[in-house]
């Protein structure tokens, strides 16, 4: 039985890969950090699965991960883990680099001392591209990072190619565009829009508060683009992969689509402008060129920009509906 061992397994993106790899027959171990309250809302349904175990650790404490590894011997290894909101990477932007930048290279000494034979996964992020210096956007593309975010989000993508080239060990960089689902955090765009759509369908709030409307983004399933990170690990060399799905679109058209689907005709009456939503710099326009997974991961989004409205909107109607009283 193959053994993955996943950090940010609470997140969006850890709770769908590792649903994934427990479909596969492998045995999950997931990192945990310990919270005054427990947050496995998305790992509920899979968390008494006995291929599932969760281990305690933190990327900022090098002994805890270094442990679990030792202990662990994985096979796989995905780095999830990270402070993911670009907005916040700005107020708390030592921290970000501590978890989102540093706390790569704290894996991946954790795996060259424990497990070197292991292969890894880093999540990196289409935000490295920032102010684009190239359309469409792929693996070539020199970086220009527009947030903290965006900048911690380079030095984790060049200390995992640097482990490459200097240890020869088994490690990927997934160059992975916005892939958003009903489980996405609430602060982000398009899962705030869907739920406040949803929720002003039901009578349970008049507005949405929005930043800038005009900025594009390539936006993709959460669920395929974790499939992508297994692929890439399932290779007979280590390589770097742009994932996306070569389309953009605004966040304007995401709130008229959403709007749409809720039955709401006219999206510009429940739109306010608030400019503490927007950013100190912002990425204008992202789009991804895909063509590189398609040739050689066999890898192509199965979701399109209209069906990812649809799916986010009706979950949020639906649970929304759930808790009217
Ligand atoms: P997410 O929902 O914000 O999940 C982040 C995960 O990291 C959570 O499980 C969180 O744990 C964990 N974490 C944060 N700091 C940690 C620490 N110090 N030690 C251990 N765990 C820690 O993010 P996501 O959307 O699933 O994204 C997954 C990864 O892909 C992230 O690295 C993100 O930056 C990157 N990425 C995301 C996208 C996207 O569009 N979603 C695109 C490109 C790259 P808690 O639950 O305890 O907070
Ligand atoms: O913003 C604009 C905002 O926060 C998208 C992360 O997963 O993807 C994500 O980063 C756009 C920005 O995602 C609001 O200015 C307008 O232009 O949903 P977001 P993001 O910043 O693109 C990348 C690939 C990652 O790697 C990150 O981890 O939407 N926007 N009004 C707003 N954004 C938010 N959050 N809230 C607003 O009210």
């Amino acid at each position: 039985m193959k053994k993955a061992f996943i950090t940010g397994i609470t997140g969006q993106d850890g709770s769908y890969l590792a649903e994934s790899l427990l479909s596969k027959g492998y045995k999950v171990y997931g990192l945990t950090r310990r919270t005054s309250t427990q947050n496995f809302q998305r790992i509920e349904h899979i968390i008494h699965h006995e291929n599932l175990e969760l281990v305690s650790g933190d990327l900022l404490d090098q002994h805890s991960i270094t442990v679990a590894l030792k202990e662990i011997q994985p096979d796989e290894v995905y780095n999830l883990a990270a402070q993911s909101f670009v907005k916040t990477s700005w107020d708390q932007p030592v921290l970000t680099g501590e978890f989102t930048a540093i706390g790569v290279t704290r894996m991946l000494e954790a795996v060259r001392f424990a497990c070197p034979e292991a292969r890894f996964y880093q999540a990196s992020s289409s935000e490295m591209f920032g102010k684009v210096q190239e359309v469409p956007q792929t693996e070539n593309t020199p970086f220009y990072p527009r947030s903290p975010y965006g900048v911690a989000k380079v030095y984790g993508h060049w200390i995992t190619i640097n482990y490459r080239e200097s240890f020869n060990m088994f490690a990927v960089s997934g160059i992975l565009f916005n892939h958003e689902s009903p489980r996405r955090g609430l602060e982000f765009v398009t899962r705030k829009i869907a739920n406040a759509v949803a929720r002003i369908k039901l009578g349970k709030q008049q507005f949405v508060e929005l930043g800038n409307l005009e900025a594009k983004r390539d936006w993709g399933f959460a669920k395929d683009y974790v499939e992508a990170m297994w692929l890439m690990l399932q290779q007979d060399h280590a390589d770097d992969f742009v994932i996306a799905t070569g389309e953009t679109h605004s966040v304007g058209e995401f709130l008229e689509l959403s709007c749409q689907v809720a039955g709401i005709s006219d999206w510009r009456s429940v739109y306010r402008h608030n400019p503490k939503y927007d950013r100190p710099a912002e990425v204008d326009l992202l789009i991804g060129d895909p063509s590189k997974a398609k040739q050689k991961l066999g890898w192509e989004p199965s979701v399109t920009f209209a069906e990812l409205v649809k799916i986010m909107t009706e979950a949020e109607l639906i649970e929304e509906a759930k808790d009217r009283d």
